[in-house]
C-alpha cells in the first residue's frame, strides 16, 4: 500500500536532487509496481533479509542514475521496501540555544527583492525562526519564523511592518520546503510551502537597512525564538523568484541566479554561494538526511525486483562524485509487521 504521508514528505536533498520521479518497478513475475523518488529519516541497520543482489550508481555529467535488484532472500513476504541513499545531513537544532551566525556581508543587506528559502522538520508550536536579520523593532529586515506550526514572513520596510502568515500548519515531522518573498516592484510578500504559494500579503517600500544585523540562522539574535528541529539547504537571494522557481526549487532544481547564500549543511555551516557569507555554528549538530526511494510494491520469499531511476544533480557543489563511495540502505517492512534492513556501500562511477 502506498504510504501517502511518506509520498508526501518529499525532500529533495540537494544541491543532488531528483524531482519527483515516478519509477517503474517489474517484479520477476510480470508484475509492475511504482514508486516516488523521496527522502525520508533515516534507516535502522539490523542485518536483514531483503539484500541487495547489485547496485549501480553513475554520474554522467548533471544526470545519476542509479540501478539496483533487490532480493527477498527470507520466507515471509515483504510489504513495503524503502532504497536510501546516505550522502546528505542536515542540521539539528535543539530549541534551547542552538543558531548559526552568518554575519553581516554586505550581500545580505537586501533592500528591494529578496527571496529566503530552506527545508525544515520540526513539530515545535513554539514562536521560533528559521532566519531573521533583527536587531530590535526599529532596525529589522527580515523575518522567516516558524511560530505555531505555520511559516511566518514579516518584512520591515521604511513604509512599517508586514507579516504574512501560512494558511496551514506544518509541525507535523515531514520534510517542508518553505519560501518566502518580497517584491517591491510587485508589492507582495508570498509565502511559498512545498513549492505552492500559500498566502500573500502587501507591502511597500524599501526594506530597512540593517547592514550591521548579522543574519542568524535558527534564532533570533542567537539569544531567543530558538528553532526546534532540523534545517537544511537555506538560500537566500537579492530578487524575488517567481512562483514557477519556486517549484523547481521545491523539486530540487538549484537556481543561482542572484542567490547571496547557500548553505547546504553537509558537514559544515560554510556559504557555497561564492560571497563568503559562512556561518558560525553555536551547538547545531549534523545528522544524516539520506535520499531514500520508498519501494511500494510487496515481494514474495525468493523474487527479485529491479529498481532504477535518473536523478538530476545541480547546483554549485557536485554531489554523488565519481569514485566516491556511498552507502545505501534498504529496509523491508514484512507482512506480519517485522522489519529489517540491510546496509551495503557503492562507489559512484
Ligand atoms: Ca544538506
Ligand atoms: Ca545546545
Amino acid at each position: 500500500m502506498m504510504d501517502m504521508k511518506l509520498v508526501k514528505n518529499i525532500k529533495a536533498v540537494s544541491p543532488l536532487i531528483a524531482t519527483i520521479i515516478l519509477i517503474a518497478i517489474t517484479v520477476a513475475g510480470g508484475l509492475v509496481t511504482y514508486a516516488l523518488f523521496t527522502s525520508t529519516a533515516g534507516v535502522s541497520s539490523a542485518k536483514g533479509q531483503v539484500s541487495f543482489e547489485s547496485v549501480d550508481l553513475v554520474r554522467t555529467g548533471e544526470q545519476l542514475a542509479f540501478a539496483a535488484t533487490l532480493k527477498n532472500g527470507g520466507n515471509k513476504p515483504v510489504k513495503n521496501i524503502t532504497v536510501s541513499l546516505h550522502q546528505n545531513e542536515a542540521l539539528s537544532f535543539d530549541g534551547v540555544d542552538d543558531y548559526v551566525d552568518c554575519g553581516h556581508g554586505s550581500s545580505l543587506n537586501i533592500l528591494s527583492e529578496v527571496t529566503y528559502a530552506a527545508w525544515f522538520k520540526s513539530t515545535s508550536t513554539a514562536d521560533t525562526r528559521i532566519a531573521e536579520k533583527y536587531q530590535d523593532e526599529t532596525v529589522r529586515a527580515v523575518l522567516f519564523g516558524f511560530v505555531g506550526g505555520k511559516i511566518l514572513c514579516e518584512i520591515k520596510t521604511i513604509n512599517g511592518l508586514v507579516g504574512v502568515w501560512s494558511i496551514h500548519t506544518f509541525n507535523d515531522g515531514l520534510w517542508h520546503h518553505g519560501a518566502i518573498t518580497y517584491s517591491q516592484a510587485v508589492g507582495k510578500i508570498r509565502v511559498y510551502i512545498d513549492g505552492n504559494l500559500e498566502n500573500e500579503g502587501v507591502q511597500s517600500g524599501t526594506i530597512v537597512d540593517a547592514a550591521a544585523v548579522p543574519l542568524i540562522i535558527g534564532s533570533r539574535k542567537g539569544t531567543s525564538q530558538f528553532f526546534n528541529g532540523l534545517i537544511d539547504e537555506v538560500r537566500i537571494y537579492n530578487r524575488a523568484l517567481t512562483a514557477d522557481e519556486i517549484q523547481e526549487s521545491y523539486q530540487g532544481y538549484s537556481n543561482n541566479a542572484g542567490m547571496v547564500l547557500y548553505l547546504p549543511f553537509d558537514g559544515d555551516t560554510k556559504d557555497y554561494s561564492g560571497l563568503e557569507n559562512d556561518g558560525t555554528n553555536y551547538g547545531a549538530t549534523f545528522i544524516d538526511a539520506p535520499d531514500v526511494y520508498v519501494v511500494t510494491g510487496g515481494l514474495e520469499p525468493g523474487r527479485t525486483v529491479a529498481i532504477s531511476s535518473a536523478i538530476r544533480v545541480s547546483g554549485p557543489r557536485g554531489k554523488y562524485v565519481v569514485g566516491n563511495r556511498y552507502s545505501i540502505t534498504v529496509s523491508a517492512v514484512y507482512v506480519d509487521g517485522s522489519e529489517s534492513a540491510t546496509t551495503t556501500t557503492v562507489t559512484c562511477r
